[in-house]
């Protein structure tokens, strides 16, 4: 059977381009697949961040992908700082890496802006990444496409570890949507839409209410050309309302392009579709947020298992690379 793991940092509310790149799919494949789902906490350290916030968010973060369908008794759900093991694999991995490849990772650069001042975990997160993956034997990782990269450089450091000290760690492969996998700002339709970036109307959070939805996607930023036309490049705006609506309800790009020719028409479509998708989320998730020990509980079964697994292959990587293990010496 196919192993998955996924991730999600807990910087901020769950957004429908996490729901629609990633999230929505992960509740697919963990009925196809042996399936590890992570709240990503460690990499919550990266930035600026408040520890009470932290804590709350990481719960929140549980609860929100509990909502989006991840059952606990079909996939191992649990919160990355519980399992030792990622961060002692992680020291391996940096010691595997490059500070050359880790410079040319696109989401250092753009969070990091060049400023001296920023953490130095921002720049080694990949590598924190790539032993979350490398841990679980992930054959295949569901991603958005901002994260595509980090999952190329897990690719490069498995291999590298695996030609230097023998075969330890199974390759993964990014697992990317055709449409959806990079949800823009609903106002700055230049950037992705982010949960740590402070755009109120340009993210639509998975727990919008209706009308909140719907003014968001009514003043959505487009163009003034009115021509109907799926372009990312020259109109990513419209093209951002297309690829929702899309993603949405499964329906083609060039089906929708067909279907209108005027913007306003469009956008009450996808609001409608977006409400639609999330309403059993929303549902959900307050019905899950009453039932705290139920998550708690849930969250400690998931680490007792990623851990069973985690320990494997740490134990594995270590004795590979010289470490003289406990046990076999
Ligand atoms: N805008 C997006 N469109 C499609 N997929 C997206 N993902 C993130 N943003 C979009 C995917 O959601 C999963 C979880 O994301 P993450 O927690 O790893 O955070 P991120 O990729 O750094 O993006 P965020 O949500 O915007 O968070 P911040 O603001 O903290 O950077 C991933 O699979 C991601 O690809």
């Amino acid at each position: 059977m196919q192993r998955v793991f996924s991730g999600v940092q807990p910087s901020g509310a769950l957004h429908v381009g996490n729901y629609l790149g990633a999230i929505r799919q992960w509740a697919i494949d963990q009925h196809r697949a042996d399936s590890f789902y992570c709240v990503v906490d460690l990499h919550g350290l990266t930035a600026e961040h408040d520890p009470a916030d932290l804590r709350q968010r990481t719960l929140e973060t549980a609860i929100g992908l509990l909502a989006a369908g991840l059952d606990p008794d079909v996939c191992t759900l649990f919160v990355q700082s519980h399992v030792h093991e990622h961060a002692e694999l992680t020291w391996l991995l940096e010691c595997t890496a490059t500070v050359g490849e880790l410079s040319r990772m696109i989401q250092f650069k753009e969070k990091g802006d060049g400023r001296e001042s920023v953490r130095a975990g921002l720049f080694t997160y990949p590598v924190l990444m790539a032993a979350d993956i490398l841990l679980y034997d992930a054959d295949r990782v569901p991603v958005g496409d901002d994260q595509r990269q980090h999952v190329e450089l897990t690719r490069d450091v498995a291999r590298r570890f695996n030609s230097r000290y023998g075969e330890t760690f199974v390759i993964p492969e990014a697992a990317v949507p055709k449409v959806a996998a990079r949800v823009m700002d609903l106002q700055h339709p230049e950037r992705k839409m982010s949960k740590s970036v402070d755009s109120p109307l340009g993210t639509v959070s998975i727990l919008d209410p209706p009308d909140v939805v719907a003014r968001k996607v009514a003043k959505a930023v487009t163009d003034t050309d009115g021509e109907m036309r799926y372009d990312p490049e020259a109109k990513p705006g419209l093209s951002n309302l297309i690829e929702l609506l899309a993603s949405a309800t499964g329906r083609s790009i060039d089906d929708i392009v067909g279907s209108y020719d005027r913007y306003g028409p469009l956008k009450a479509d996808a609001s409608e579709a977006l409400v639609s998708v999330l309403a059993p989320v929303r549902a959900r998730y307050e019905e899950i947020a009453s039932e705290r020990e139920h998550v708690v509980s849930a969250l400690e079964k998931g680490a007792d298992k990623a851990r069973s697994v985690a320990s494997l292959t740490l134990r594995k990587a270590q004795e590979k690379i010289g470490l003289l293990v406990p046990g076999t010496f």
